[in-house]
């Protein structure tokens, strides 16, 4: 087995049987790019189950992630359907380690991203835009990683909600999508709060990032992808208590949800 099919296969063991491992970086020299390859290679084998790639997330485009996590340059992880939870559904706390729960934005592509084309062709892929949850799940042990680390994780990447979608003409229309309140509450109590202007000064610069790491990694972001442009806010722990609300609001936009499940 070579390096990267073999620390695929450590994180994917990690991730499967919820037992969190040592960072790969510990002791090792695994530079950004072989940990992107390894990234691929742990999609592929969940592709060979049967897991379907919906679409892709930023990480740490927001300074209060990036300093809640230590770490400085955005990333890009994939999601598959199989992590997402309708709007309002339930979500099995089991399937995880040690969850963190985040506020995002959600952007729908109309059309394929090209990486070749200008910033405003780029910008006009996308089609609609939504509130969103991310769960994030370290397969590390204590939540703690290097800049490869997490990258070689699947930025983290567990779970994933989205409100209800909206046209993004007509909302740019009426909202300045940089300028949204995001709340974050837990059983009612606001845990996290923040601005979509946290989210690289604009969540819909996610789109020129998405496209630059997208091609520099070899991950395809076709028509149908959904974008999850990066937390607003620092992540709070998912709750443990079985029927636990979570909800993301954001001012104009709406809210989303989730209820938690299979509480130990
Ligand atoms: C990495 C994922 C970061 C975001 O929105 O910033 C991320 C982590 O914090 O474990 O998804
Ligand atoms: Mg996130």
């Amino acid at each position: 087995m070579s390096d990267i099919a073999e620390l695929a296969d450590r994180l994917d063991r990690a991730r499967t049987g919820r037992a969190p491992i040592v960072q790969l970086t510990a002791g090792t020299e695994v530079d950004l790019e072989s940990a992107y390859l390894v990234q691929r290679e742990g999609i592929a084998l969940r592709v060979g189950r049967g897991e379907r790639v919906v679409g892709v997330k930023l990480g740490f485009t927001s300074k209060a992630k990036a300093e809640q996590m230590g770490v400085s340059d955005v990333i890009l992880g994939v999601m598959t359907a199989q992590t997402q939870t309708e709007d309002g559904g339930e979500i099995d706390r089991s399937r995880f380690i040690h969850p963190r729960v985040e506020p995002e934005i959600a952007l729908l592509l109309g059309a394929d991203l090209d990486p070749a084309a200008p910033a405003d062709e780029q910008l006009a892929a996308v089609a609609q835009v939504a509130p969103a949850l991310e769960i994030i799940d370290s397969r590390y042990r204590d939540f703690r990683f290097s800049l490869a680390d997490v990258v070689a994780d699947n930025t983290s990447a567990a779970g994933f909600v989205v409100g209800e979608w909206r046209d993004l003409a007509t909302v740019l229309s009426d909202l300045d999508l940089a300028d949204l309140e995001v709340t974050l509450e837990i059983d009612g109590e606001v845990a996290e709060t923040g601005s979509t202007g946290d989210i690289l000064g604009d969540p819909l610069r996610a789109v020129a990032a998405v496209a630059r790491l997208a091609s520099q990694h070899g991950v395809p972001v076709p028509a149908g992808s959904i974008i999850l442009a990066g937390a607003a806010t620092a992540a709070a722990p998912l709750p443990d208590r079985a029927g636990a609300q979570v909800v993301a609001t954001v001012a104009g936009l709406g809210s989303v949800s989730c209820t938690i499940g299979g509480a130990r």
